[in-house]
């Protein structure tokens, strides 16, 4: 199934504990984005490797107490970049209003999130089928934030098979999931070239998360 995008930017429920925020942080927008570009530029995003030890086809840069890593050791949280050994940039105070504030409107209060994945898409990247599981404790949601070039958003069922709903998302636009969807398997189809006036050729994902 499709979805289309409402053209008012009411809030669309996709299962019990998850809902589609059309446009939810575009009001924000002029402080957001310095904030993210600004973090980008202080740490450049990297490819993480897959435990098969293959590179991801996204770069992914963190914010807060911890980040989140791949290597052939597997995927987790670190409190440390595991190339430069520091300690990753706190996550802004606009991006933790943004989060509190999604979580919020998709029924979530008091929502604090130690965890911001950057996630940069180039034209040509995905984001295979999978679950959130790192975290320690699956009572919290996951606030997915999404700037630039649009993308659709692959929204699938408690098993990989199930097939996915298809979320047009453009920049702006928040998915929050948690509840009953928390460990729901979800992805990103390949992003198509374009040029989008603030992030250039790129599609750039905000995932927050209560990581520990
Ligand atoms: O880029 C997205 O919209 C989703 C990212 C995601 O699912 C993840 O980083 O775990
Ligand atoms: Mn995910």
């Amino acid at each position: 199934m499709d979805l289309f995008s409402p053209a008012d930017h009411t809030p669309v429920a996709l299962a019990e504990g998850a809902t589609w925020l059309p446009g939810f942080a575009l009001p924000m927008m002029q402080t957001l984005w310095p904030c993210v570009a600004e973090a980008l530029a202080i740490q450049p995003a990297m490819h993480m490797m897959t435990p098969m030890g293959y590179p991801m086809s996204v770069k992914t840069a963190s914010l807060g107490e911890w980040g989140w890593v791949g290597s052939q050791a597997g995927y987790g949280y670190s409190a440390q970049h595991p190339e430069t050994g520091q300690p990753w940039p706190p996550i802004p105070a606009v991006i933790m209003q943004l989060a509190e504030a999604a979580a919020m409107a998709a029924g979530f209060a008091n929502f604090v999130p130690d965890s911001c994945l950057i996630n940069v898409y180039a034209p040509g990247s995905k984001m295979g089928l999978h679950q959130d599981k790192d975290e320690r404790d699956f009572s919290q949601p996951i606030v997915s934030v999404s700037l630039g070039l649009p993308a659709t958003f692959l929204w699938g069922g408690h098993r990989r098979l199930d097939k996915p709903i298809k979320l047009p998302l453009v920049h702006g636009d928040v998915v929050v999931w948690g509840g009953a969807s928390r460990r729901v398997y979800h992805g990103v189809a390949t992003v198509k070239p374009g040029q989008h006036p603030l992030t250039g050729a790129q599609r750039i994902n905000l995932t927050l998360r209560k990581a520990r």
